[in-house]
């Protein structure tokens, strides 16, 4: 068992940075594992009494060789790698050297400084200076991390380069928290941490291209964005604020821009059918439920976005879309030749608050995510023509 805290019902957005790095460590060591999902605002019985902390990530390791059917629960993020490790030591995330410790070290020291100044909103005794000077910090500290990475990539003379050259548990620890900046503070603190940082960038690019991430474990641009103003309602320091709710406004609007877009997102994405597969299998696993998300009339999320009214248009479009994703032939080509079923234009409004919906990681991979979003407006832009 592998406990993740995405709710499999559309309703929260749960990103767990301790839960990423051991999923993303699980499919990096090529670990076999079931995935199990809770909701943190009604963890389950059977999970506190498991888990002594109740808190994410977990992980059950059970050896059914040899009938020895030992179990063993592990928890704490940095625990559970160091256990995998034992357990699969064919190929170690963690190194015992001093440039992984300076590299974990540094980490520490720029999430620290990137959460003091991110949070800065929220304090409502710190002065404009105060403010002013924790941001200073923070970007000391980025700079600092893309010289060590530049530093890095010219002893690996280009292409592929992680944090030490190779991939380690240190990039695992690293990207949730970097991948949450890189889409989010160019909103809410107008910051692009790649902007003149040729290393990070490079390192973006490297992890980008590592299946083990991409594959699954990855967030989307427009996934980060969407949810940035649940975030900001959480932590942002209060919405009567107006640099807060301007913020919100802000992140809502973006929102709405890229959403315009996801079919020219998709044009450069892979676009196999190993993803269009994995799109269609959850819509069919979870398609009660998000026929009723479409369409619901109490949305307790992304209530800006108008829901459809019909529960049957919704369901004879998302079938329409899986046979479209299911098909042997492109996806694309098929969408706009394949006879469409009858459906009143509600149904368009239902594929388009689907595709808004769609949440990266939680509900599916950034390649499936991407494929079935243009599908379904590709959809919806035909329904309406
Ligand atoms: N030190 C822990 C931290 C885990 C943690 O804080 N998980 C959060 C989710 S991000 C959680 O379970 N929150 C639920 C709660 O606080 O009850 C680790 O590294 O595993």
């Amino acid at each position: 068992m592998f406990v993740l805290t995405y709710s499999n019902i559309i309703q929260t957005n749960g990103w767990c940075p301790f839960c990423e790095r051991v999923w993303l460590i699980l499919r990096a060591k090529n670990i076999p594992y079931d995935e199990q999902l809770i909701s943190l605002q009604n963890k389950p019985d059977w999970y506190k009494a498991l888990v002594p902390t109740t808190l994410v990530p977990a992980v059950l390791f059970h050896e059914d060789e040899d009938e020895k059917n030992e179990r063993r629960i592990v928890w704490e993020s940095s625990d559970i790698i160091e256990a995998l490790d034992e357990a699969f030591p064919e190929r170690t995330m963690l190194r015992d050297t001093p440039e992984y410790n300076t590299a974990i070290q540094m980490n520490d020291d720029l999430t620290k400084v990137g959460f003091e100044f991110v949070y800065a909103g929220r304090n409502e005794s710190l002065t404009d200076e105060d403010k002013l000077e924790r941001k200073g910090k923070f970007i000391l500290e980025l700079d600092r991390l893309d010289a060590a990475l530049v530093e890095q990539q010219e002893k690996a003379d280009g292409g592929i380069c992680f944090r030490l050259g190779e991939f380690t548990a240190v990039d695992a620890i690293m990207i949730p928290t970097l991948e949450r900046w890189r889409y989010q503070l160019p909103l809410t603190a107008d910051i692009d941490i790649l902007q003149g940082r040729e290393g990070l960038k490079q390192w973006f690019a490297s992890m980008d291209s590592y299946e083990p991430y991409s594959g699954r474990v990855m967030g989307d641009e427009y996934s980060w964005v969407a949810t940035n103003s649940m975030f900001l309602r959480y932590f942002g320091g209060g919405e009567d604020k107006p640099d807060v709710a301007a913020a919100i406004k802000r992140a809502d609007d973006a929102a709405v821009r890229l959403s315009s877009s996801f079919i020219d997102q998709a044009k450069d994405k892979d676009d196999s059918k190993k993803h269009s597969m994995e799109a269609a299998a959850k819509l069919v696993a979870n398609h009660d439920g998000i026929v009723k998300d479409c369409t619901r009339d109490d949305p307790q999320s992304q209530q800006h976005i108008e829901r459809a009214s019909s529960e049957d248009d919704a369901d004879v479009m998302l079938r329409h879309v899986c046979k479209l994703l299911l098909s042997e032939k492109d996806t694309f080509k098929e969408t706009n030749k394949s006879p469409l079923p009858e459906i009143t234009t509600d149904g368009a409004a239902a594929a388009r608050v689907v595709a808004s919906r769609l949440c990266v990681p939680r509900d599916m991979s950034a390649p499936a995510a991407s494929i079935l979003r243009a599908t379904l407006i590709s959809v919806a832009n035909r329904i309406e023509e």
